[in-house]
C-alpha cells in the first residue's frame, strides 16, 4: 500500500482537534447563508486565501470569525459530523474533541444548544461507526478567571446529560500575557469535580508554561508543549513521568510555531523517548487533516512506517480511554 494507505489504517486517536478548528470554508459559506449572516468575504476562495498567519493571535482572528456563523442545534452537528466522517477516512478509532463554549454563550448561543449538537453527531458516529469519543470543554485564557467559573457553573448544570462525552478540561487561546497560574482555582475546583485535565502550553509561550501547567495546573497532559526543549530538565521531567505531548506539526508551521517541517523537534523528542502524539489542531485552517500530518512527518522528518506507527500507538496510549478500551485497539 501507499504510505497514506498505510497511515490511514493505523488504527489512532486524535487527541488535540478543535471542533470549531474543523469549519471547512464551505461550509462557513453555507452556514452563513442558512443564518442570514453576511461575511466580509466575496467567495469560499476570498476566505481560503486570507489563511495565511503570522502568529497565533492573527489564527485565532479568523477562527472566532469562523465561528460566528454557528447559530442552532443543527449548525453544531453538522460541523461535528462532517469532522467525524472525515477522522473515520484517515483511521481515527477514538477522537477527544475540545470545544470553546464561551466562543458562542458570548454571542448569545446556549451552552446547551452547542452541547446538544455536538454529542448528537457523536453519538451517533459512535452508534454507526464505532468510533468512540470523549468532549473536552476549553476555557478560553483570554477571558477571565470569573468568566472561566461561570462557565463551568453553567456546564456543570448539563454534566449528568451529558456524562458519557464530557470528561475532561482544556485550556486554549492566546496563551502569551495568559500563563497558568490565572486558571489555577478553576482548574482546582475541575480536579475536585473528577475531571480529566489538559492544558495548551510551550507552543508559543515559554518552556515555564509548560511546567506551570504541571505544577499549577496539574495537567496530565501537555497540548502543544513543543517548546519544552528549552528546558533540559523539564523534557527529562516529561520523558520520565510519560506525560504525553500532543503536538500538530502543521499548525505549527501554519502559526510560524516553527520555520518549516525540517526544523520541527517531534521526531527528537519521539526519539528521546517522550510519549509524543500527533495531531491536526484546527485542521480547516491548517491545510491537513491528522493522516495529512503523519504524512507530513513522515516525508520532512524521515520518519519510517515503524516510527509512523509508534506515535498512532502513542496516542492510544495517551488517550483517556480506560485500559481496557486501549489495549482492544493496541
Ligand atoms: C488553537 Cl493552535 C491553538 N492554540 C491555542 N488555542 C487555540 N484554539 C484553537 N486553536
Ligand atoms: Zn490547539
Amino acid at each position: 500500500p501507499t504510505l497514506l494507505d498505510f497511515i490511514q489504517r493505523l488504527p489512532k486517536a486524535e487527541l488535540h482537534l478543535h471542533i470549531e478548528g474543523t469549519l471547512e470554508p464551505e461550509l462557513i459559506f453555507q452556514l452563513a447563508q442558512r443564518n442570514g449572516i453576511a461575511l466580509p468575504y466575496a467567495s469560499i476562495d476570498a476566505l481560503r486565501a486570507a489563511y495565511q498567519f503570522e502568529d497565533l493571535q492573527s489564527f485565532l482572528d479568523l477562527y472566532y470569525a469562523g465561528a460566528s456563523v454557528l447559530i442552532t442545534e443543527n449548525d453544531f452537528y453538522d460541523m461535528t459530523m462532517a469532522y467525524m466522517r472525515r477522522a473515520q477516512q484517515d483511521g481515527i478509532v477514538h477522537a477527544e474533541i475540545m470545544f470553546d463554549p464561551q466562543t458562542h454563550t458570548q454571542r448569545g448561543v446556549s451552552i446547551q444548544t452547542v452541547f446538544s449538537g455536538i454529542a448528537r453527531a457523536l453519538r451517533e458516529m459512535r452508534n454507526t461507526a464505532g468510533i468512540s469519543s470523549y468532549l473536552i470543554l476549553s476555557f478560553l485564557r483570554h477571558l477571565s478567571e470569573e468568566e472561566a467559573q461561570t462557565t463551568l457553573t453553567a456546564a456543570l448544570a448539563l454534566r449528568e446529560q451529558y456524562a458519557d462525552l464530557w470528561l475532561a478540561i482544556g485550556l486554549d487561546s492566546a496563551e502569551r500575557g495568559n500563563p497558568p497560574e490565572k486558571f489555577a482555582r478553576v482548574y482546582a475546583r475541575c480536579k475536585e469535580l473528577g475531571f480529566r485535565l489538559t492544558a495548551h502550553a510551550g507552543e508559543e509561550g515559554p518552556a515555564s508554561y509548560v511546567r506551570d501547567a504541571l505544577d499549577l495546573l496539574q495537567v496530565e497532559r501537555v497540548d502543544h508543549g513543543v517548546r519544552s526543549e528549552e528546558d533540559p530538565a523539564l523534557m527529562q521531567r516529561l520523558i520520565n513521568d510519560a506525560i504525553p505531548l500532543t503536538v500538530c506539526p502543521l499548525s505549527n508551521l501554519k502559526l510560524c510555531v516553527v520555520d518549516d517541517m525540517q526544523q520541527h523537534n517531534l521526531a527528537r523528542m519521539l526519539q528521546q523517548g517522550a510519549l509524543v502524539t500527533v495531531n491536526s489542531d484546527d485542521p480547516a485552517y491548517f491545510g491537513g487533516y491528522v493522516a495529512d500530518n503523519y504524512l507530513a512527518c513522515a516525508e520532512y522528518l524521515n520518519l519510517g512506517r515503524k516510527e509512523l506507527a509508534e506515535l498512532a500507538r502513542n496516542s492510544l496510549l495517551a488517550s483517556f480511554l480506560p485500559a481496557n478500551e486501549k489495549d482492544h485497539h493496541l
